[in-house]
């Protein structure tokens, strides 16, 4: 796997509020207050619609735990459906990896119920979880490569967007260490 033009997956390096895809990933945290990162971003970006079904989805079913996703609408951004999943706080030699892993297997999970064809995940847990970048990205990558080899022709679209050019390097490196 490649981040070249002709792959399914690529890095964008921006802002994930502006993608045009079926669904975005929030990083999000169990009790969906998005007031910052890119949970804030999405949240602002998308209008109060968002703030109101998370706060619902809380209310109905609890804070969002491991192995849950918490599906919005995505109010006026582009994309059909927020899946908000939550990632771990980094724990050095603890078992951050599998969290991370299993956030991102949620969260690909949960677009593929929404029948979306794209999907634009962020960095999760690489903000405000302190989760160190490169680590993260490279948990991220090749959690999403592995989950495609197991759902082939699932997703035409998959974008890791990173805020940074370093968090955009990191993935471009995760993706090509993969790229066997
Ligand atoms: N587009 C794409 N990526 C972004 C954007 C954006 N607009 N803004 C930030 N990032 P974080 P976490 C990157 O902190 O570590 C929130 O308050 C950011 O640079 O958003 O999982 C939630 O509500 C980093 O690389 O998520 C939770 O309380 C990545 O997104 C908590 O933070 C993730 O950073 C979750 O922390």
């Amino acid at each position: 796997m490649t981040s070249g033009s002709d792959s399914i997956v690529t890095v964008v390096e921006g802002d994930i509020t502006g993608q045009d895809v079926d669904v975005i990933v929030n990083a999000a945290n169990a009790k969906l207050l998005h007031g910052g990162g890119v949970a804030a971003a999405i949240s602002r970006a998308g209008g109060p619609v968002i703030d109101e079904e998370s706060r619902d989805w809380v209310v109905a079913n609890g804070p969002v735990g491991p192995g849950v996703a918490a599906v919005t609408s995505a109010g006026d951004l582009a994309a059909g459906h927020v899946v908000h999943v939550v990632g771990p706080v980094f724990v050095p030699d603890g078992d951050s990896e599998d969290k991370l892993r299993r956030a991102v297997t949620t969260a690909l999970d949960a677009a593929l119920g929404l029948e979306a064809s794209s999907v634009a995940l962020p960095a999760i847990s690489a903000g405000i979880y302190g989760y160190p970048p490169e680590e993260a990205t490279l948990v991220i990558a090749t959690e999403v490569a592995a989950w495609l080899g197991e759902h082939p022709g699932s997703f035409t679209d998959v974008r890791l967007v990173a805020f940074g050019a370093n968090t955009a390097d990191a993935f471009r490196s995760a993706l090509r260490t993969l790229g066997s």
